[in-house]
Parts: structure tokens; C-alpha cells; sequence
């Protein structure tokens, strides 16, 4: 078996075709831009565009599900985020990325603003860019899950046990530091960007996450997060994967 063919298996990931776009801060239908400096328009941060149908990642994320967690959850953070940055004006100049960075030196008021709405606001905006049914795992992440975990096989069990441990809501991420591929947990919607030293944030880039909120699967699948986890693996857009390491 040729080897991306083995991976693509291994991986079972849908050979199926997508032909719709899957950006959501675009300036041209192949470009695509990580929201590394989300910043607010006019002072308010509003809720972004898919750029694609919320049936679009069907049968492994349902319509229904994306659209309550889209138009509901997404914009109750972001609803939340607008009404606490609006007390402290003065930070609207900086980026939510600058703000988690420096997280424990805002004042006590804005810390819960930005770890939870702000963190749910960049969360989603991040997630959402990077979904899509039918690419596949591109060479410079094979090549760092090879090198960072022993195989593709062992990177993805240790991603699926470390997003089946957390316990309640959070997110389990994969980051790159260090030229090493790296899987992290974090509760509720915390990020691996919030309190990073200044030196080591500038090199840890995050490639992808996964939500594992009930919201985010609990239509579909109900208690079985195991199911959504390996579902999960047909709906991620590797292509954006390979855009986030370079
Ligand atoms: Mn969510």
C-alpha cells in the first residue's frame, strides 16, 4: 500500500470531496489566515463567517449541532467578551493574543472576561477555520508526528486518550514548540497561549484543537465522546494544519 494511502486508512479519513471553502478571514479562495491578532473592529468583536454550510461536515458533525454552536455558544462569548472589554476600554487596542499572553497582569475584573469569553471567542474562531471533510495528513505533519511520537499511528491513540481524559469542558490541543509536536489539555476555555512566557509563546504555534464540550457533540452523540473523538479525524482540514506549521 502506498504510504498516504496507509495513512489516510490508518487514519480513516473520508476520501470523499468537499468542494466549498473552508476560510474565515480570507483574502482569496486560497488564501487563509490564522487568527493570530484578533483584534476588534469599531471596539466590538463580532461573530465570523464559516465560509461554509453548517451541513457541510455531514455525516461527522451534524447541521444542527454547528448551527446552535455557531449562532448560540460562539456568539454568547462573544456577546459576554464585548460587554467586559466595554468597561475597560483601553485594551481594545490590544489583541486578544497580546492580552492572554500578559493574562495575570489585567486587572481582576477583565482575567475571567478574557479567560472564558475571550478564550471562547478566539477558541471557536480558530476551530472553525480548521474543518473540512476529505483532505489529508500533509507531509510536514507526518513527518513531525513521526519524529515527536514514533509513528502517526502513536501520535493519534495519545491525542484520542489525552481528549477522552479531560474531565468535564476543555479543549485538547496540538502544538508545535521547540521543532517538536506537543498534545495539551486545557480546562473550559483556556488556551495553551494564556500565561505562555513571552520568548516561548513566540515559538509555540498551535496547529489544531478539538472542543470537547457537550455542546460541541452531545446532539449527535450523546455521552459517547469517544465516537465524536474519532469522528473528529474526518472533519479536520489538514490542509489549514500545514498553513499553521509554516
Ligand atoms: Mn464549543
Amino acid at each position: 500500500m502506498e504510504r498516504k494511502e496507509f495513512l489516510k486508512t490508518s487514519l480513516g479519513l473520508s476520501l470523499g470531496i468537499f468542494a466549498g471553502t473552508n476560510i474565515l478571514k480570507a483574502k482569496s479562495t486560497n488564501d487563509y489566515l490564522v487568527p493570530d491578532e484578533m483584534k476588534p473592529i469599531n471596539g466590538k468583536y463580532e461573530l465570523p463567517k464559516l465560509g461554509y454550510a453548517y451541513n457541510a461536515l455531514e455525516p461527522f458533525i451534524d447541521a444542527q449541532t454547528m448551527e446552535i454552536h455557531h449562532t448560540k455558544h460562539h456568539q454568547a462569548y462573544i456577546t459576554k467578551l464585548n460587554e467586559g472589554l466595554s468597561k475597560e476600554p483601553a485594551v481594545l487596542q490590544k489583541s486578544l493574543e497580546e492580552l492572554f499572553h500578559d493574562l495575570d497582569k489585567q486587572s481582576k475584573e477583565l482575567i475571567p472576561v478574557l479567560r472564558n469569553h475571550g478564550g471562547g471567542h478566539w477558541n471557536h474562531s480558530f476551530f472553525w477555520e480548521q474543518l473540512k471533510v476529505g483532505t489529508s495528513m500533509g507531509e510536514n505533519f507526518t513527518t513531525l508526528a513521526i519524529k515527536s511520537f514514533g509513528s502517526v499511528e502513536m501520535f493519534q491513540n495519545t491525542f484520542n486518550k489525552m481528549a477522552l481524559s479531560i474531565f468535564g469542558s476543555g479543549w485538547c490541543w496540538v502544538i508545535l514548540q521547540n521543532n517538536q509536536l506537543k498534545i495539551v489539555n486545557s480546562p473550559n476555555q483556556e488556551n495553551p497561549l494564556m500565561n505562555a512566557p513571552k520568548e516561548s509563546q513566540n515559538k509555540i504555534k498551535i496547529l489544531f484543537g478539538i472542543d470537547v464540550w457537550e455542546h460541541a457533540y452531545y446532539l449527535k452523540y450523546q455521552n459517547k465522546r469517544a465516537d465524536y473523538v474519532t469522528a473528529f479525524w474526518s472533519v479536520l482540514n489538514w490542509d489549514v494544519v500545514e498553513k499553521r506549521i509554516n
